[in-house]
This record gives structure tokens, C-alpha cells and sequence, in this order.
């Protein structure tokens, strides 16, 4: 996303002066771009990395274009996590749900974290919830659906590096779930790689072609389906042998990974968490360097 903002929409948004801003962008702290005309603007990347890095709270999210935070509370956008996020996607409560991922995020919460708690968690609970009667698989595609739209609002805030080391990933053969992959490419993503999600139920062959193809660092599979049969094993193996012999590292995480890696080559790398895959990656590019 292109769009810019004035210091006086900055100033707005996190409620300081338009002068402090001003100031802020001229001392380096924002980073800013030149008009011709000599106005500064400032870019929506930039504009939320200094609210996350700076610890300022957003009283605003609608002058920065995040509409659906501004139906929270401020006391919701400050404290709300896993058990108000249940809530909201029980209830169906779109607008409000997507505003408390976005809000838990501009709260400086790394997305690793956001994914491995407050949506890990409250997508749990759905499950437990949803399990009770079928009628219920309504609510898991809904909170799935809504957590995706909040997860793809905030990508635009991240910048987008073209030239990073390529990852490849998705779910693994006959696996349905959007939302592990969406996290693990948005981590990768937020770490400078340059991902290329494959999403739900991937044939193995097609990250084989996507290894000779792209040549990537890294490539993912998530397991969160309990159908793993014996081939579905093999076939992880396989990959990750074909992924060393080419260089490439071998990530596999997800609620099931343990069916695969309890049996699978010891080139496949066996990660629980978004945040042990975040030390994991930081790892891989020093050595690469
Ligand atoms: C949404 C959902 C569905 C949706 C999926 C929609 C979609 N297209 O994405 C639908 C309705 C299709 C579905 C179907 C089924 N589901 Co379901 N589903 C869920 C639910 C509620 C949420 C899953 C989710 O998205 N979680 C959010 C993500 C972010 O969390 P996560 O998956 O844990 O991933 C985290 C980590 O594992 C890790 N990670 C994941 N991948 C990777 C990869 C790498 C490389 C790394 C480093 C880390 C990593 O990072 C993430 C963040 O921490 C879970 C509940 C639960 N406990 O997970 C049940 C759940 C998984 N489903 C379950 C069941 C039983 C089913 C069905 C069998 C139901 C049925 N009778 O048909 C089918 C089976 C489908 C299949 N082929 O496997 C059970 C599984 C029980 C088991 N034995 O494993 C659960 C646990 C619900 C329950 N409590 O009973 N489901």
C-alpha cells in the first residue's frame, strides 16, 4: 500500500502535537519522504513501526486507515487478548475481532507472539467449542475467515522485501488449515525473507518445483491435520533430503508435527512455535552471511 500521511494525521492518530512530529521526522526517529512542494509524508510502514517501536498508544487507528480498531474500547485496544478474541469470533463479531488482532499488533506484540498466543489460543477454544455439534464448523471457517482479514490488513504494514531470501511452504498433502501457513509466511515476511505461501493441502512435488524453480533458503511444511499416513511421512522426508542436497533448510511446525517428526529424517527441522521459527530464521541468515 502506497498511501502516506501528513504529521498532522500522525499527530492525530497517537495523540501528540503535529510539532513533535515534525520534529520526530526531522531528528530521524520517523522516517519520512519529501514532496517536491517540501511537505513531509510519511509512510504507513513507518508510521507504525515508530508506534511499535516507541510504545505510543494509537487513540486514533482510524486517521492511519485501521477502521475496524477504532469499535474497540480503550481499554480493549490496551488489555483485550485470547479471551476477548474468542469472544468476538464466537459471537461473529467481525469488525471487532479484526480491530483487536490489529490493535493487539500495533500494541508492539511481534506477529510470532500474536499467532502463537491470543490466535492459537482462541482458535483453540473455537475448536473446543466448535466440537461439540457440527453445525458448528459455521463458526471455525468464520473465526478462521476473520483472523485471515485481520492478518492480511496488517501485512500491508510490513515491509515487503522483493530481493529477500526466498522461503517456500504451505500445509502438507490433504491438510485443510489457512491459518498456520498465513502466520508462518507473514513471520518470514516480518523477518526480511521474501515467502511464498502455498496455503492449504500443497502436493510435495509442487515445493520440489518451487526448490528448482526459486532456489529458496527455506522451505515450510505445517502439519496441523491428524491424517498422516505413512506416504505423507515418506514424502516429508523426501523433501527434506531433496531440500539439503540443494541447500536449503527444512522447516516443519503445526498442532501435528510430532506424527511426522517422530519418524522423519533428521533433515527436517522440528519447531513448536512462531517464536522458536523467528530465533531459528535470525540464526539461518547470520550463518549465510
Ligand atoms: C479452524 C479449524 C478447522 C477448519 C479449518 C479451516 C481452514 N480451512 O483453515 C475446518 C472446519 C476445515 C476443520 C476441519 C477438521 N477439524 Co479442525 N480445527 C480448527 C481449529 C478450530 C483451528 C485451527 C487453526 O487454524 N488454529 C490457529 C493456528 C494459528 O494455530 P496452530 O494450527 O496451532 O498453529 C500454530 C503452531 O502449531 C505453529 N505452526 C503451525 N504450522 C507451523 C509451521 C511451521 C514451519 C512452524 C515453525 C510453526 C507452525 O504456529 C502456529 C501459531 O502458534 C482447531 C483447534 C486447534 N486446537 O487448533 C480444530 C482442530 C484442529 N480440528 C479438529 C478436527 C477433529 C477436525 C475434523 C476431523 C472435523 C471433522 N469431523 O471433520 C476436520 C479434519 C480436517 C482434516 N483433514 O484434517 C481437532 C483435531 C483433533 C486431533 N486429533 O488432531 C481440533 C484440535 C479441534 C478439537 N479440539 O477437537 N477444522
Amino acid at each position: 500500500m502506497n498511501r502516506t500521511f501528513s504529521p498532522q494525521e500522525i499527530a492525530a492518530a497517537i495523540d501528540a502535537s503535529e510539532s513533535s512530529i515534525k520534529r520526530w521526522i526531522d531528528g530521524g526517529r520517523i522516517e519520512a519522504l519529501k514532496t517536491q512542494g517540501g511537505h513531509r509524508r510519511v509512510t504507513l510502514e513507518s508510521a507504525i513501526q515508530f508506534v511499535r517501536e516507541s510504545g505510543r498508544r494509537i487513540v486514533q487507528p482510524g486517521a492511519l486507515g485501521f477502521h475496524d480498531a477504532d469499535s474497540l474500547t480503550e481499554d480493549e485496544m490496551e488489555l483485550g487478548g485470547a479471551d476477548l478474541l474468542y469472544e468476538l469470533l464466537l459471537a461473529g463479531e467481525e469488525r471487532r475481532a479484526r480491530g483487536l488482532i490489529l490493535s493487539i499488533y500495533l500494541r508492539g506484540e511481534s506477529l510470532a507472539a500474536l499467532c502463537d498466543g491470543p490466535i492459537r489460543r482462541a482458535m483453540e477454544r473455537i475448536g473446543e467449542y466448535a466440537q461439540r455439534r457440527i453445525e458448528n464448523v459455521r463458526i471455525e471457517h468464520q473465526a478462521t475467515d476473520i483472523c485471515m482479514q485481520a492478518l492480511n490488513q496488517l501485512r500491508v504494514t510490513i515491509p515487503f522485501i522483493d530481493e529477500g531470501p526466498l522461503a517456500i511452504g504451505g500445509a502438507i498433502p490433504g491438510d485443510p488449515y489457512f491459518l498456520p501457513s498465513l502466520c508462518v509466511s507473514l513471520v518470514l515476511q516480518s523477518e526480511g525473507f521474501h515467502p511464498i505461501n502455498l496455503g492449504p493441502n500443497t502436493p510435495y512435488q509442487s515445493i520440489r518445483n518451487g526448490i528448482d524453480d526459486r532456489n529458496p533458503m527455506l522451505v515450510w511444511i505445517s502439519i496441523s491435520s491428524d491424517r498422516v499416513t505413512r506416504d505423507i511421512i515418506e514424502g516429508a522426508s523426501e523433501l527434506a533430503e531433496y531440500a539439503h542436497k540443494r541447500g536449503c533448510a527444512a522447516v516443519a511446525g503445526g498442532r501435528n508435527m510430532e506424527r511426522i517428526c517422530k519418524y522423519a529424517s533428521n533433515r527436517l527441522i522440528c519447531l513448536s512455535t512462531l517464536t522458536e521459527f523467528t530465533a531459528f530464521l535470525r540464526g539461518l541468515r547470520t550463518t549465510e552471511e
